[in-house]
């Protein structure tokens, strides 16, 4: 059944972002309602307000812990208004109704990782909200509730579209959406009482993420897809500046993420990855930022454009220069100086991101057939000590760096793969090809369209060659070390084109394959 709102009690914790909804509401004639707090918020911007105190009659008491615990708000959300018993008993005790509720619930969660006090953390165990949400989601036969800042957006457009009015199947969703908010919210609360850490906590809800409250995305990879992410976004990024995160910028922020982790900026090296569609079209790591961003875009300007990109390092003014030239889509940085922040959000709808130290799950789910795959994630790295040099050459010490470099990139590029570096760089590579002979050729071609000299440079399997035809292309090219797992029946052919051409090759025993 279509509804038309009339009325609204609108409770948020943080203000932010609710202004767009506040005036949509206004402008369509919606009694407002409200708490303190906001009821100052909307007061400011100059729309009329009813405090909840004269809706009840009564005052906000015991600093705050009891505001809209009333039976007139209660009652207003919870009557039944088909019901004639209902209607009569509302009528009676001067129950106006409430039609829509808007609750952002006190941040208990936050107030945990900020090591608060018990005190404080006690005082922020919303009571009132989490009541004004479980009552509204209970009758959504009438009632709609916006349980979450991250739906004032998606209201909005709903009450736009609709010229305020509601439809039973979206009051349902939003109930729907309402009970995963209040069971994610009582769930943080039992974690905090068991003495759980907010790691142990975090990576539990990637278990039942359900109960997490969705971020509905604009769409998905593609426009007639929905999406919604379940995860805590806030948490792990400070948004600078920019237009919302898109469905495919959440995959590449990821794949960027995973990336750069390979690469932690404790050896004094400054690393500069550029992602296109997860994969890498640029990475280097240099003593400074804007040597590292600069090797890491000649590698494949072209692919660049509109990519993704993240560095291990703060941003200062001078890389921030040359970043500034380049057409992207998102910036992920752990910080940014003040002037390199100004002169990066030059550009609208560049998203720059500020991420925060927090620990990610280990595991990673996929959906497949009637059910869902789960495995650990990938997040074994070969280095120097496990690789086993299998020619009577083994590679020099800068090839050996090369080598390791070109591993890390190739356990996060798409198999079939091959990755061709120098010391620090990325030459190129061939991503998600069906033979590893095509990812080679491709990989060949690109470097020398870009104007890379092979000679000398080193390459990356993701896993072993079951003939020697990759070296033999490789040694042509001017390849002379190779990092490969090993382990097929025919090693031994590739293993001798390689005594025979004076190319060095070890093994790592470990296969990434990444599908
Ligand atoms: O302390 S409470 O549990 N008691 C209440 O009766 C109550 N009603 C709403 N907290 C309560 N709220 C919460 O207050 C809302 O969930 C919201 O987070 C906050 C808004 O307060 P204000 O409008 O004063 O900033």
């Amino acid at each position: 059944m279509s509804l038309k709102i009339s009325s609204a009690l609108i409770s948020v914790f943080y203000k932010d972002g609710l202004e767009p909804l506040v005036r949509l509401l206004h402008n369509q004639n919606v009694k407002l309602y409200s708490t303190g707090g906001t009821q100052a918020f909307i007061e400011q911007l100059g729309i009329p307000v009813t405090a909840v105190e004269d809706l009840t009659g009564y005052p906000s008491i015991f600093g705050g812990r009891v505001k809209t615990l009333h039976p007139a708000v209660m009652g207003g959300i919870l009557y039944r208004r088909e019901l004639p018993e209902d209607l009569a008993q509302a009528e009676r005790h001067r129950i106006p109704p409430i039609d829509l509720v808007v609750v952002d619930l006190y941040p208990f969660e936050e107030t945990v990782a900020s090591g608060a006090s018990d005190e404080d953390i006690i005082e922020k165990i919303d009571i009132g909200g989490i009541s004004l949400i479980r009552a509204a989601a209970k009758n959504y036969n009438d009632v709609v509730i916006v349980s979450s800042r991250s739906q004032y957006g998606g209201i909005v457009d709903l009450l736009t579209e609709k010229k305020g009015k509601t439809d039973l199947s979206d009051r349902r969703r939003y109930a729907g959406e309402a009970f995963a908010v209040t069971s994610h919210y009582d769930t943080a609360i039992q974690a905090y009482f068991a003495g759980n850490t907010a790691e142990e906590t975090d990576s539990q809800h990637i278990y039942d993420f359900k109960t997490l409250p969705p971020n509905h995305l604009r769409y998905g990879e593609n426009p007639h897809q929905q999406a919604s992410f379940y995860g805590n976004l806030d948490a792990m990024f400070d948004k600078l500046h920019g237009k919302e995160l898109s469905y495919n910028n959440l995959v590449d922020v990821d794949a960027c993420v995973s990336l750069i982790d390979e690469f932690p900026a404790t050896d004094g090296s400054a690393a500069f990855a550029i992602i296109k569609h997860t994969n890498a079209c640029g990475i280097a790591t240099a003593p400074t930022p804007k040597e590292a961003y600069l090797n890491a875009l000649s590698c494949d300007p072209v692919s660049a454009f509109g990519g993704v990109v993240i560095t291990n390092v703060a941003v200062d003014l001078e890389t921030a220069e040359e970043l500034t030239k380049l057409f992207m889509e998102i910036l992920i940085a752990p910080d940014y100086s003040t002037e390199a922040l100004s002169l990066l959000k030059s550009k609208k709808n560049r998203i720059l991101l500020k991420r925060n130290a927090v620990a990610l799950p280990t595991v990673m789910f996929k959906t497949i057939l009637n059910g869902v795959l789960e495995q650990d994630k990938d997040n074994q790295t070969e280095t120097a000590e496990q690789f086993k040099t299998v020619t009577e050459k083994a590679p020099t010490d800068s090839e050996v760096r090369a080598l390791e470099f070109a591993l890390k990139v190739c356990k996060h590029t798409k198999s079939n793969t091959i990755v061709l570096a120098k010391e620090g760089q990325l030459l190129a590579s061939g991503v998600g090809q069906t033979s590893r002979v095509d990812a080679l050729r491709h990989a060949i071609e690109k470097a020398h369209s870009f104007g890379f000299d092979l000679a000398g440079s080193v390459m990356a399997s993701d896993a072993f060659f079951p003939f020697p035809d990759c070296v033999e292309i490789a040694g042509l090219a001017g390849i002379t070390a190779v990092v490969q797992p090993g382990g097929s029946i025919r090693d031994q052919d590739s293993i001798n084109y390689c005594n025979e051409h004076g190319l060095a090759m070890v093994t790592t025993g470990v296969r990434h394959f990444k599908h």
